[in-house]
């Protein structure tokens, strides 16, 4: 797989050479290329910026820079491919480990940092085939959203993983959140771990698991469980998790978060 990101601070993207990226990079089966924005600026002072029309605070990334940055990186590999061109943003549809596996087939990867207020709309639209949200708060720049959406793609990459079966074991994988995991000793500080784990009985342990992923999933994340298939043992672990407890997904649904269940935002003081 191929993917060059551009950005104004390249530097931004150094952690790529460590662990996992770095380990499929020496491999050769990683090329991953960051560019400097402000190599495409043609003024005097290297200008990606400028105020935005219609008022407002902040600036806005200007769209000369964008177009011959990604017209001189999408035409460096002949007029064949085509790379598949990502801006992250919180305005963008929600980064999943669905959409990491789709991201992870691609040959050619484009990731465009935004900064500021964002990017003239005239270049996403010219230009973007994605515009992804790696969550629901607002980051300075697109590098560390990217540097998350590569780590979640390059380790599906065929050999990038040791152990495929952790792939395929992962949260999400099944839908479910992954219930607790534990190692040796059997007994800290006169914790025990569940007897089950330590039963040799492969069946028991994998309804066990189950039970916990369906408990966890149903007290963390109860907005998960409305795409995954419950049989009848299924929905009464569940119901039996979400009995008598408040939640845990850490959302005031109290009357004061609103009717519509949104929660109000909260700035600091000051
Ligand atoms: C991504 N969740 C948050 C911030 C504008 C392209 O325009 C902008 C990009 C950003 C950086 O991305 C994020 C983000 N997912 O903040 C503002």
């Amino acid at each position: 797989m191929r993917v060059d990101v551009i950005t104004i601070f390249p530097a931004y993207l150094e952690p790529l050479r460590l662990s996992l990226l770095g380990k499929a990079r020496e491999r050769g089966m990683l090329e991953i290329n960051a560019h400097d924005l402000r190599d495409w600026t043609t003024d005097r002072h290297r200008t990606v910026d400028d105020t935005p029309y219609g008022g407002g605070p902040g600036m806005v990334m200007r769209p000369g820079p964008w177009d011959a940055a990604l017209r001189a990186i999408t035409g460096s590999a002949g007029p064949a491919a085509r790379p598949r061109i990502i801006v992250p943003t919180p305005a963008g549809r929600p980064f999943t480990q669905v959409y990491a596996a789709e991201l992870a087939a691609a040959p050619w990867l484009v990731f465009c940092c935004g900064r500021y207020e964002g990017i003239d709309a005239r270049v996403i639209d010219t230009w973007a085939d994605d515009e992804i949200s790696i969550g629901d708060y607002v980051l300075s720049g697109g590098e560390v959203a990217t540097l998350v959406m590569l780590e979640a793609i390059t380790r599906l990459l065929p050999g990038a993983v040791g152990n495929a079966e952790s792939i395929t074991d992962d949260s999400f994988a099944h839908g479910l959140l992954e219930g607790p995991v534990y190692t040796r000793p059997p007994d800290w500080e006169g914790r025990r771990v569940p007897d089950v784990l330590m039963s040799g009985d492969h069946g028991a342990i994998a309804r066990w698991r189950r039970d916990e992923a369906l408990r966890r999933t149903a007290r963390r994340r109860p907005d998960l469980l409305a795409r995954v298939e419950l049989d009848a043992h299924d929905q009464a672990v569940v119901a039996d998790a979400l009995s008598g407890q408040p939640d845990e997904t850490g959302v005031d649904r109290s009357a004061a978060a609103g009717a519509n269940g949104v929660q109000d935002v909260v700035t600091p003081a000051g």
